[in-house]
């Protein structure tokens, strides 16, 4: 009896040692999980502006934009050189600008060890020149891909999109703006001078290890990557002097997992006008928005002479649970870039009350619906196969589909080619920051979505279009599926990976 009590207590023991290490060790993973910049970002660097991509016109009015995919490095820290890739350049690409109705050609030579792709996030085009996993750039190819751009303006951007490495691609500094414009917005009183009231802020955030980035993702983190800090541009620490009363702010959210909470740090309101796909009915006056990869807004700021204020990201509030809460950066925060206002500023003109009407249909004329249960396991229970097409729609028609998320973790949904209308969140009238044109959307777990699409491109029933999660770490491991579009009563082909080699 004697024995049996003391190996009793002997085994207690170890259990609770055990217990009260693991205890520790969550612990300290839970509190040394949050990262805040907040206060502590000393605004040194001028924000760095993408250049804008020159162009030549061809005599048929083709617009034609030269782009290499390179390696290079850059000192985001003084005397420290970070091994990087680029477009035409050493990290990030020049913003791409065209006209509503111009026909546009890109030249893409890939001089990258690996192959890689160049997806144009939001943009309205034919399937084979989506720049999907199916349009891969070997080693050393050109890709060539051109279409007619037929969409309002809107502020769209390109990236990589290889099957299984999107993330490192898109970490390593693949990625630009591409800037649309139409007639009815440049009628517009709206702050509109490239990098003087009209900012692009591409936001991503970053983790270095010496001079190296580190890619490494945090332990306990579903989503996939997380840093500690948060670039502008390629910007550490960024500053932007300006000098009009009112500044647009293109955010886009180019990180591959975090969901910001942009706001100012002295709680001012701003203006949305813009999401993903062009301009708002109507300005809305908020003071937070929230973005997550791959979403973006535009947002106009009033500056009051010689002052300074500071776009921050703030704690997330998507009802997420305590674990999530924490280890998908939920708690964290950051200061994302400072405005310093001149002493006087040129004078703007007001906002117009209204902006334009929206091109997305509203779900009255959706000739069926479909279901779209998101899982990291999956998308309606199937990993994402090169090789098969899983919805097939008919050209020309509207559609509502139904997203949900009940998987215990965040995700979003994007879906190429379209811009679609969020008709309900959970059953209610989406928020004023979801009503406009969207081709990706944030679904924490919980949320159930109606979005309403019309599917206008050409048909081709071979060459498929991707809708996917897109945290791009949930997309590499395979959540993601395939859609062709047909005419009426046609099937769906057989998806062929079709390689861009020299002169293709
Ligand atoms: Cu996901």
């Amino acid at each position: 009896m004697t024995r049996l009590k003391r190996v009793l207590v002997i085994l207690g023991s170890v259990v609770a040692v055990l217990v009260l290490a693991v205890g520790a060790g969550f612990t300290w993973l839970y509190t040394s999980a949050d990262v805040s910049t907040v206060g502590s970002t000393d605004f040194r660097n001028e924000l760095a502006i993408p250049p804008l991509a020159k162009s030549t016109l061809r005599k048929d009015g083709t617009r034609v934009f030269d782009l290499t995919m390179q390696a290079g490095e850059r000192e985001f820290m003084p005397r420290r050189k970070t091994p990087t890739w680029g477009f035409s350049g050493d990290y990030l690409g020049p913003t791409l600008r065209a006209g509503r109705g111009e026909k546009v050609e890109v030249r893409i030579r890939n001089t990258l060890p690996e192959p890689s792709t160049v997806h144009w996030h939001g943009m309205h085009l034919p399937a084979r020149m989506d720049g999907g996993p199916h349009q891969m750039i070997d080693a050393g190819g050109v890709w060539t891909p051109r279409w007619t751009v037929n969409q309002p303006a809107a502020t769209l951007w390109y990236h990589p999109h290889p099957h299984g490495a999107t993330e490192k691609h898109v970490q390593r500094g693949l990625a630009g703006m591409f800037l649309l414009d139409d007639d009815r917005t440049e009628r517009l009183t709206l702050p509109r001078r490239y990098g003087v009231d009209d900012l692009p802020v591409i936001v991503q955030d970053v983790r270095f290890d010496g001079a190296r980035f580190d890619h490494g993702h945090p332990l306990l983190a579903s989503v996939g990557f997380l840093g500690d800090r948060t670039m502008v541009n390629g910007t550490l620490a960024p500053y932007r002097e300006v000098g009009d009363e009112l500044i647009r702010l293109r955010l886009l959210n180019a990180s591959t997992a975090r969901v910001y909470t942009f706001g100012f740090d002295d709680g001012r309101d701003f203006s949305l006008i813009g999401t993903d796909g062009g301009l708002l009915e109507q300005p809305a006056v908020m003071d937070r928005v929230k973005l997550s990869p791959g979403e973006r807004a535009e947002i106009v700021v009033r500056m009051r002479p010689g002052e300074r204020t500071v776009l921050r990201s703030h704690p997330l509030d998507a009802g997420m649970d305590f674990f999530n809460q924490r280890f998908s950066g939920g708690d964290d925060s950051f200061d994302v870039l400072q405005l310093r206002a001149a002493p006087s500023l040129r004078p703007s003109p007001g906002l117009p009350a209204r902006l334009g009407e929206l091109a997305v249909p509203d779900g009255s004329d959706s000739v069926r619906g479909r279901h779209f249960e998101l899982k990291f396991s999956g998308i309606n229970g199937r990993k994402m196969d090169m090789g098969r097409v899983d919805e097939t729609v008919a050209r020309g028609t509207a559609e509502t589909w139904t997203i949900r998320n009940n998987d215990g973790m965040p995700h979003n949904f994007h879906v190429h080619d379209v811009q679609f209308r969020v008709l309900e969140v959970n059953g209610k009238r989406p928020p004023a920051a979801l009503r406009g044109a969207k081709d990706t959307v944030f679904v924490p777990s919980g949320t159930t979505m109606k979005v309403a699409m019309r599917f206008d491109g050409p048909a081709d029933p071979d060459t498929p279009y991707m809708y996917h999660c897109h945290l791009l770490y949930h997309e590499d491991q395979a959540m993601m599926g395939q859609f062709v579009v047909v005419e009426k009563g046609q099937r769906a082909g057989t998806p062929h990976p079709a390689h861009g080699h020299e002169g293709h």
